[in-house]
């Protein structure tokens, strides 16, 4: 007696590429699949929950008073839009690791389930749609960023030198110096007035002149969107125009040694009749 193979079914024959169904046929076969759905269901449902992550994110951002600039109004755009544009992916993502961690559990028996079957691949649609859908979402997330590049230089001035600043009065020009740990800030145009805080006017273009007594340090007006290099031997050059009054937070964003994290002081926005007025009591005149 000799042991013979079951006569071959046609419906169970692998499959080969002369005789399998057409692309959108084997995609819409697939799409009708148990876990096809409840994967596209979480999906949905993740993302929903997922989505008030936009507005938190801001809102945290928002914390200490911002947004206190046009450059960080940007800023917030974009993150608010990024992380938007993300959720629908980290959604998918999610809802295969948590359908694969309790959908496809051990199956007791040998029997191998009836809707196990092999991955959606080379389908053209399947293809289509996944290459299609990433390249717009890249392409857009580019443009947008570029866009908003191209916002972020022209608000702080990072082409224009100081003496054609935009808006009828003169810009304030403050040189920022950064040593082990301290932040010094001097105005040029009031007598060389030095400050270990940064005031500064409401409503009127500041062009910042940026270096270092000692290591690198990097000067970031937080809630004003400005972050730039402090190099010595070199000055860095940025502006801002503050459109909110208040009190905000400098730092330093570069490792800089034993009390960098300690390197911070306040910036104060004031009302430009407030600004001149502690400019004059502080001894710095008005001299341009
Ligand atoms: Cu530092």
């Amino acid at each position: 007696m000799t042991l013979t193979s079951p006569p071959p079914d046609s419906s169970e024959a692998p499959e080969a590429p002369t005789n399998r169904p057409p692309s959108m046929h084997r995609a819409r076969n697939w799409m009708r699949r148990p876990y096809a759905r409840s994967i596209m269901i979480l999906t949905v449902v993740i993302g929903f929950i997922l989505l008030p992550l936009c507005w938190l994110i801001v809102a945290a951002m928002n914390q200490s008073g911002a947004p206190a600039s046009p450059i960080m109004e940007d800023i917030e755009t974009t993150v608010f839009v990024f992380t938007l544009v993300s959720i629908p992916i980290t959604a998918f993502v999610f809802a295969v690791l948590v359908y694969s961690l309790l959908g496809w559990k051990h199956v007791s028996g040998d029997e191998v389930p009836a809707d196990d079957s092999p991955a959606i691949r080379t389908n053209t649609v399947g293809v289509l749609i996944w290459t299609v859908a990433s390249s717009l979402l890249a392409m857009f997330l580019v443009v947008w960023g570029l866009m908003e590049l191209a916002s972020i230089t022209a608000n702080s001035y990072g082409t224009v030198s100081a003496d054609e600043q935009p808006g009828g009065e003169k810009a304030l020009i403050v040189n920022v110096t950064g040593q082990q740990w301290v932040w010094t800030f001097e105005y040029p145009q009031h007598d060389g007035l030095t400050s270990d805080i940064l005031y500064l006017p409401k409503d009127r273009a500041v062009y910042f002149n940026v270096t270092s007594k000692d290591v690198l340090h990097n000067f970031w007006a937080v809630e004003l969107g400005v972050k730039i290099d402090a190099n010595p031997g070199a000055i860095t050059q940025t502006g801002v125009t503050p459109n909110k009054a208040g009190t905000f937070n400098v730092r330093c964003a570069e490792l800089c040694g034993l009390h960098h994290a300690y390197m911070q002081t306040k910036i104060q926005v004031l009302e430009p009749t407030a600004f001149d007025s502690w400019v004059r009591e502080s001894g710095g005149g008005r001299t341009s």
